[in-house]
């Protein structure tokens, strides 16, 4: 029944690869050729996230898992409303699978709060399995999914009244460059009122082999990740990457924070594209940059919230300080 109620994207268009083609175009005519992360989540993306999800060298999501075990009365009270008769929105943006926002869930049920769940995500298959496994587990839920990007979900929250409270977690901020960070924030921040919360998933600074590790899986899943957008471009613009000719490469600036994840060409070659007269010539080492995953540290943490009109309310971390779960508020 939820799954008919997942909402197309808001915008409709005739080919539903021109948004994945003008970004190729764009992104692989550049000096330093560039391909965004969105593009990574397609259902198999997805489900390949699930699997990295899983690794025993990817923390980020274990830890938030614990931290959130861990603080789960102290997060739900923080994010409902005093008067606990209150209805409000639970919208979480990029929601996922949703594990670890079970766990919050399930406190608010039990507290009795009056709230809608709205999860809000790229990947329709990913939606449709968390709205699945909601209703065998919390059948009481009220849950609205809503398949859309980031761009979609910020007017989707701005024309949605009454009080909110906006999750986004699993350090999915970390996949912004510094500058649309920034606007993101203050697009999100605009329309909430000083009664609204919003949650964030920071993954903090660390050991930086720890962090390399994370990005760099001996199992290779990160790496089949990276080029499932390759395959992905092959599939839908009829693309010819040669995926014997790629690799994964990935690095951590312990200076900047910025994990950034490439897709390497091992040799000098040209990858040709459905649409006649296209193709991409690439140099022996040329990196295509796929993903940032930035790390924080508190104090930069303060400033981004100040830069974008927010106040840092709470700091909600684990035990080894590896992650953070961060309450602003106007
Ligand atoms: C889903 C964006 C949080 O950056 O850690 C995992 C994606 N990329 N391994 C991250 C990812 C490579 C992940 N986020």
């Amino acid at each position: 029944v939820l799954a008919t109620e997942v909402a197309p994207s808001s915008i409709t268009i005739a080919d539903p690869n021109l948004l994945l083609r003008e970004h190729v175009r764009e992104g692989l005519s550049r000096p330093f050729k560039a391909l965004s992360s969105m593009y990574f989540y397609d259902d198999e993306g997805s489900r390949l996230f699930q699997q990295i999800m899983a690794l025993p060298e990817y923390y980020p999501t274990r830890t938030e898992f614990a931290l959130f075990s861990r603080h789960r009365a102290a997060i739900a009270r923080a994010l409902r409303p005093q008067n606990p008769a209150e209805p409000f929105f639970l919208l979480e943006l990029g929601a996922g699978d949703g594990l670890k926002t079970k766990i919050l869930l399930r406190e608010l049920l039990e507290a009795g709060a009056d709230f809608t769940y709205v999860p809000v995500d790229i990947s329709a298959a990913a939606l449709d399995g968390l709205a699945r496994s909601l209703q065998a587990e919390l059948p009481a839920l009220r849950v609205e999914p809503v398949v859309a990007d980031y761009a979609d979900a910020l007017g989707l929250m701005a024309a949605r009244p009454g009080r909110k409270a906006v999750l986004f977690l699993g350090s999915n901020i970390g996949n912004f460059s510094p500058e649309d960070r920034q606007q993101f924030l203050q697009r999100l921040a605009g329309p909430l009122t000083p009664d609204d919360r919003l949650l964030i998933g920071f993954d903090l600074q660390k050991d930086p082999r720890v962090i390399r590790a994370a990005y760099d899986d001996s199992q290779g899943v990160t790496a089949a990740f990276n080029y499932n957008l390759l395959h992905r471009i092959n599939r839908e613009l009829g693309a010819d990457f040669d995926l014997a000719h790629w690799q994964h490469y990935t690095d951590y600036n312990p200076l900047t924070g910025a994990v950034r994840s490439f897709l390497a060409s091992t040799r000098a070659q040209t990858v040709h594209f459905a649409e006649p007269g296209w193709s991409v010539d690439f140099r022996a080492w040329e990196m295509i940059h796929t993903e940032n995953s930035f790390k924080f540290t508190r104090p930069a943490i303060e400033g981004i919230a100040q830069e974008a009109g927010l106040q840092v309310a709470e700091f909600f971390t684990d035990e080894q300080d590896y992650f953070a779960d961060v309450l602003l508020r106007k």
